[in-house]
């Protein structure tokens, strides 16, 4: 009887067991009984109440969501798992991407799942270490261009017009819809969607999925408003702050080093209905944002997902956000991906003897009475 009451009170459909966005979240996905039932377990992050950030930030109310816990450590596989499955669908056995490096990690990874073939352009020189070491190990056809990301994305779209492969950056619709499935969850934990929500932007296909997934989620009775979007873009690749393409973008945050969002149109979109801005954040800004919040929260994310943390900042600080707003900063990105960024050229620590008195010394340590 008492499993029979547990059963009927339970207030998702999805069973219990069930993992990754496909099973999850079905119902608003674009999924047929021909769809291959992939997974790597992506999705359901961590939505994490950030206290200490807040008050640097200036809010009284700030959660993240980590979406470096994902399978390759990014935002990337919820749609990339969409994607792959419908290329699949569709009869693809190889797929292509450009990519700063995340998109081409997860492209690798799903392609590897699925045992299909993948091809990832990258732009040479300016690939996180981490991110090159996944889409190597995944077996995927690592292919370095004389060219940025732009340029890349621009061949990846010819290749996919004209050969027999099937292109999975997220001018593919399929990961947008995949995409959705983080506002989905950002609603599903706070019981509805929050005020704000601030996140790096560089193709635009991100925010442009959290636009769309909040929307489902409200005309679904799931929640009941919709967030203003800050969407941060480096100072050095800002053209939808600028409001045109950046011919040479550059950044420390190379993910989102990107001088012509190939989701430009819905991104404003996304950005200015809701009440939003978007905002150029220097190098400096970003970088101490990654330093915080890893100091403050032992939260790791890469130098790209720390510039929605600084956006959010300055829009409280220029009164576009007041400090009463229920905020979420979406750290798109694991920490470890740019392990060269994390720790500095000079550090060269001294090598100290291995001597427990010694170190109590140097450590300044009480010692117990
Ligand atoms: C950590 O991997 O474009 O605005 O090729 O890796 O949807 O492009 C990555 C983008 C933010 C920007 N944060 O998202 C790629 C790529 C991280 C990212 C973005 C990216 P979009």
């Amino acid at each position: 009887m008492q499993s029979a009451t547990s059963e009927v009170t339970r207030s998702s459909t999805t069973p219990r067991t069930a993992r990754g966005v496909l099973a999850r979240y079905a119902e608003f996905l674009p999924l047929t009984a021909a769809t291959p039932a992939l997974s790597l377990a992506e999705g359901d992050t961590p939505l994490l109440a950030a206290p200490r950030l807040a008050k640097w930030i200036g809010v009284d109310d700030l959660h993240l969501k980590y979406e470096g816990a994902n399978p390759s450590g990014s935002f990337k596989d919820r749609g990339m798992v969409v994607a792959v499955a419908k290329a699949i669908e569709a009869g693809s056995t190889t797929i292509i991407c450009a990519s700063t490096g995340n998109t081409s990690a997860s492209a690798a990874a799903y392609a590897a799942r699925a045992g299909i073939e993948a091809v990832v352009l990258l732009p040479a020189g300016k690939v996180a270490r981490g991110k090159l070491a996944q889409a190597i190990m995944a077996g995927a056809t690592v292919i370095t261009l004389d060219g940025n990301f732009d340029q890349a994305l621009s061949v990846a779209r010819d290749l996919a017009r004209d050969y027999r492969v099937a292109l999975v950056n997220s001018v593919n619709p399929h990961r947008i819809a995949g995409q959705t499935t983080a506002a989905f969850e950002v609603c599903d934990v706070l019981g509805d969607a929050p005020e704000v929500v601030a996140l790096p932007v560089g193709n635009g296909g991100n925010v442009t999925a959290y636009s769309e997934g909040f929307r489902i989620y409200r005309d679904a009775n799931r929640s009941t408003r919709m967030p203003m979007f800050i969407g941060a873009q480096a100072a050095g690749a800002a053209p939808l702050v600028h409001g045109a393409p950046v011919a040479n973008p550059e950044t420390v945050a190379t993910a989102i080093r990107i001088g012509n969002p190939a989701s430009w149109k819905s991104a404003v979109n996304a950005v200015t209905s809701s009440g939003g801005e978007f905002s150029a954040v220097t190098d400096d800004e970003i970088l101490e944002s990654y330093h915080k919040v890893a100091e403050l929260e032992g939260v790791f994310c890469e130098p790209a997902s720390a510039a929605g943390i600084a956006a959010l900042r300055i829009a409280v600080r220029n009164g576009r956000v007041a400090p009463g707003m229920r905020a979420v900063c979406v750290l798109t990105g694991n920490g470890l991906k740019d392990p060269d960024r994390a720790v500095p050229e000079s550090f060269a620590p001294a090598i100290l003897p291995a001597d427990a008195a010694e170190l109590a010394r140097q450590l300044h340590l009480t010692r117990l009475s």
